[in-house]
């Protein structure tokens, strides 16, 4: 017999300061805090939907049955939820993403926190927003902080905690109201060569730069903090900058070197570069993928996209702040 089930939408979000390395790989406890903007393109939607004829979960993405690493993953995620709602029915998992899967734009941040919404409330757990960020956490770091809209912190919490699970969580920077947009330029949207867990790891063990990478981070986030709440779009578009390429500078250190950019995001790079020497504010970002995003202020975002598209011939996409996750009802 089928039993409860619900529905809800995530957003993905951009990291703005970057988390890379964990401290706990089974708790997902990064090294460091990381501060986003949660988007408002690419949602993920998640039926979950619980029955007690299966003898294991059930996931369709997108239509195709997952399997291997990412099944794996969901079922551990579900039996975390289920050994906190004291259950045992199993889950047919229904994805829908809207973004490419697996090309460095955060589809596992919108999905674990889709999945997290979605799952608690059929299992009959109601959690707040920040209790659900932690659980959320630990299907994907990054879903924590697609549980919030807008700017948001996820805190590392102190590696000396005696509860290191309950001082991981993300929350929402309530006096963050800056203009920013993000025109993600989709250099390639074919799977990517290393997943960004297994980079990280590798990152973490063997790049020298790991501990100045960890140190500038820390930096980092209270200075964007702090140019957050001053509304100070020139001095966040620069440490968003600056944070990303360290990051790819010290993957790139890393045996053997982890290489997300390719030939064609250093051309976008150059052209941000070249925008901003030409008086149009822009400063870039990247992830575990070779697609360049693009920060600039909501005024400017038509014109950059324009720019970015001629010069490098690639499909844009303008995304603005976006919402929280939340429950849909079934249709
Ligand atoms: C971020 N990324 O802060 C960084 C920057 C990619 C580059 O979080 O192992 O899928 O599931 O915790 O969250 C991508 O890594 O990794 C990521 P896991 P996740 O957005």
């Amino acid at each position: 017999m089928l039993g409860d089930g619900a529905v809800a939408v995530a957003h993905p979000n951009i990291a703005l300061v970057k988390y890379w390395g964990k401290r706990d790989e089974r708790l997902i406890l990064p090294c460091t805090d990381s501060l986003s903007m949660t988007l408002d393109i690419f949602p993920t939607t998640t039926h979950v939907q619980l029955t007690d004829q299966n003898t294991q979960d059930a996931v369709l993405t997108d239509g195709a049955v997952a399997r291997g690493e990412m099944a794996r993953r969901i079922t551990a995620f579900l039996d975390v939820i289920r050994e906190r709602a004291g259950r045992t029915e199993r889950a047919m998992v229904e994805t829908r993403n809207t973004v490419p899967l697996g090309a460095g734009l955060a589809s596992s941040a919108s999905g674990f926190a889709a999945l997290a919404l979605a799952a608690t409330d059929a299992y009959g757990l109601s959690l707040e927003p920040v209790a659900l960020s932690r659980l959320a956490r630990r299907g994907s770091g990054s879903a924590a902080r697609s549980i919030f809209g807008g700017f948001v912190l996820w805190h590392s919490g102190a590696s000396d905690d005696p509860d290191p699970d309950l001082a991981s969580y993300a929350e929402p920077l309530a006096h963050a109201h800056l203009d920013l947009a993000l025109v993600a330029v989709l250099v390639e949207t074919g799977p990517k060569p290393v997943s960004s867990r297994e980079a990280m790891r590798r990152t973490a063990m063997t790049s020298p730069l790991f501990p100045d990478w960890l140190a500038t981070t820390r930096g980092d986030v209270t200075a964007m903090r702090e140019a957050l709440a001053r509304e100070d779009i020139a001095t966040v578009g620069e440490i968003a900058e600056r944070n990303a390429l360290g990051l790819h500078r010290t993957m790139e250190t890393a045996v053997p070197p982890v290489r997300y950019l390719t030939p064609t995001s250093h051309r976008v790079l150059e052209g941000v570069r070249d925008m901003r020497a030409r008086g149009l504010p822009a400063w870039a970002t990247m992830d575990a993928g070779p697609n360049v995003k693009v920060l600039c202020g909501g005024g400017d975002a038509q014109r950059v996209a324009g720019e970015l598209r001629k010069q490098s011939g690639c499909a844009a996409v303008v995304a603005r702040s976006g919402p929280g996750a939340v429950l849909r009802k079934k249709v």
